[in-house]
């Protein structure tokens, strides 16, 4: 909680108990001249609850960062979010069993907390750092694993309940229509320094 991210100069602190609303830092609604407009929630100020402390929640291990990226497949039948292997789940699912079921990337934004828990994460301007993080993490799974690739490779049937939800690799991706297969080398768009 003390981390230079959450300092005054950077990314700012928790949120208050009574409202979770943030005081510190750059994103302070009241201090910080940052207006939440999303429309998701009433509030317009930025809130979190910085591991939450009512029911502490931990951060991933690396461990089970590893156990994401020594996973050898992206993806599995029946390629909802509760399968407990592939690629993809490891790094962001929801599988049952154990007492911590959000993967990863999930448990990230749950520890983060307030907006960073729904639709409106991408109000906290953490998110960007921590979704700059997964794609890191995927550029560096496809290089420890050359031979796999994204999957499902092909549609799904239409009567598959994940059809039209697990996007297979040619398929347009709504609402931009662009493919799986068109973003699986970043190269032309970004580069990471070695
Ligand atoms: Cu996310």
């Amino acid at each position: 909680m003390a981390a230079t991210l959450w300092s005054e100069d950077f990314l700012g602190g928790t949120g208050r108990t009574r409202d979770q609303q943030v005081l510190t830092g750059p994103f302070a609604h009241k201090t910080g001249n940052w207006t939440i407009k999303g429309g998701v929630t009433e509030g317009k100020f930025l809130t979190r609850d910085l591991g939450r402390p009512s029911e502490p929640v931990a951060l991933p291990t690396k461990d089970e960062l590893a156990w994401a990226m020594n996973e050898k497949v992206y993806g599995a039948a029946p390629w909802d979010s509760t399968v407990a292997s592939g690629f993809r789940n490891r790094l962001e699912g929801w599988m049952s069993g154990g007492d911590e079921p959000w993967c990863n990337h999930n448990r990230v934004h749950r520890w983060i907390g307030g907006h960073m828990l729904g639709g409106s994460s991408p109000d906290d301007p953490v998110f960007w750092l921590h979704h700059a993080f997964v794609d890191l993490l995927w550029d560096r799974w496809q290089h420890k694993h050359p031979k796999a690739t994204y999957l499902p490779k092909s549609k799904l049937g239409a009567g598959d309940p994940q059809s039209g939800r697990a996007i297979s690799l040619a398929e347009p991706m709504p609402p931009w229509n662009v493919k799986p297969s068109e973003l699986l080398d970043h190269r032309d768009l970004y580069r990471y320094e070695a």
